[in-house]
């Protein structure tokens, strides 16, 4: 026979004992992905202001940043270059951020799949909120809380080392929440189900995110080819609008922001100290018509 201690059964479990953060081996070799990742393409912008993102940027590009200055080097060329790819990647932080508010102070926010964290202190600058972040990487939620630690906001900006499919955290406690180019490595009702959970009614889901365009029909060789160079699943942009109704997430404000992000790829193209490999491929899936870059604002009902 058990005998149940009544003071030790009512004591509190913290959130994660019940919690595995690695649900499949997929999401097992995501965080392998994350943990060993260094690309110079994101910690050489994130270097310029404490701002790491890991998502692309929008708008028009200050093509000037290329050209050879009187007595210039080429180092400065370099760093000119690695500038504006941050601006553009700011902006889209930004314009991200812009549609999560009107917040106060004491608001609550969720930044779903938070990379290095860059997100999050975007929102609490810009509201003075309370922000936690999920990442399925360790070394990325080590990383981003020394990052708020040494900025001074780590009383309300913090980042946990969580699946966001099962974060553990309390329901109806968010006024926003997003997801920053990070649906893709997840099932979309799964997701949505959390953050329906996590949000107050009336409170306000974002998304920016690469969707495959349902008018070309099926994945493409070049959305196959960012699947595997990122280890993800690109969905349909349909299943996005199906997932969000099946979650009471109500569609408020829907922006394709493909024309403003191929700047950015054909500059990032031309940073030969920065690329990857994946510039062209992600150029010929815009080009194809094959892929979008979308927003989606969504309300909580
Ligand atoms: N939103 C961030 C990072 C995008 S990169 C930004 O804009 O900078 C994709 C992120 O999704 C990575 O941090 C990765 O760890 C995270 N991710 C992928 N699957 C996840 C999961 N199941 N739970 C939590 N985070 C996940
Ligand atoms: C951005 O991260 C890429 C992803 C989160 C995965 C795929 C996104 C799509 C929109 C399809 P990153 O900044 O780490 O990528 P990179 O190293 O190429 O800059
Ligand atoms: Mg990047």
């Amino acid at each position: 026979m058990t005998i149940i201690d009544a003071t030790t059964a009512a004591a509190p479990v913290p959130a994660q004992t019940h919690r595995p953060t690695y649900q499949s081996t997929y999401q097992t070799r995501v965080a392998d992905y994350w943990n060993a990742e260094e690309n110079p393409v994101n910690l050489e912008l994130g270097k310029i202001d404490d701002l790491y993102h890991h998502h692309y940027g929008v708008g028009d590009v200050d093509w000037s940043v290329l050209d050879d200055e009187p007595g210039g080097s080429p180092a400065r060329r370099r760093d000119r270059v690695t500038a504006e790819l941050h601006r553009l990647e700011q902006a889209q932080a930004e314009l991200l951020a812009s549609h999560l508010g009107p917040l106060s102070p004491t608001d609550r926010v969720f930044d779903a799949g938070c990379g290095r964290g860059g997100g999050s202190v975007v929102a609490h600058l810009r509201y003075g909120c309370h922000a936690d972040g999920v990442t399925i990487s360790r070394k990325q939620a080590d990383f981003a809380g020394e990052q708020a630690r040494r900025r001074g906001i780590d009383d309300k900006v913090r980042y946990h080392h969580r699946n966001m499919l099962d974060t553990g955290f309390p329901s109806g406690a968010y006024t926003a929440s997003w997801n920053n180019e990070s649906t893709m490595y997840v099932e979309l009702d799964l997701l949505f189900a959390e953050h329906a959970r996590l949000l107050r009614r009336g409170g306000r889901y974002v998304t920016i995110t690469g969707c495959y365009n349902d008018t070309y029909g099926r994945a493409s060789r070049e959305v196959s080819l960012i699947n595997a160079h990122y280890i993800c699943d690109i969905h349909p942009r349909s299943e996005y609008f199906r997932a969000m109704a099946r979650n009471r997430l109500v569609p408020v404000h829907v922006q394709d922001l493909t024309a403003a992000t191929i700047p950015y790829w054909q500059l990032r193209k031309q940073a030969e100290h920065l690329v990857t490999g994946i510039e062209d491929t992600f150029l010929g899936a815009y080009g194809n018509g094959s892929f979008q870059y979308l927003l989606i604002v969504a309300d909580r009902v």
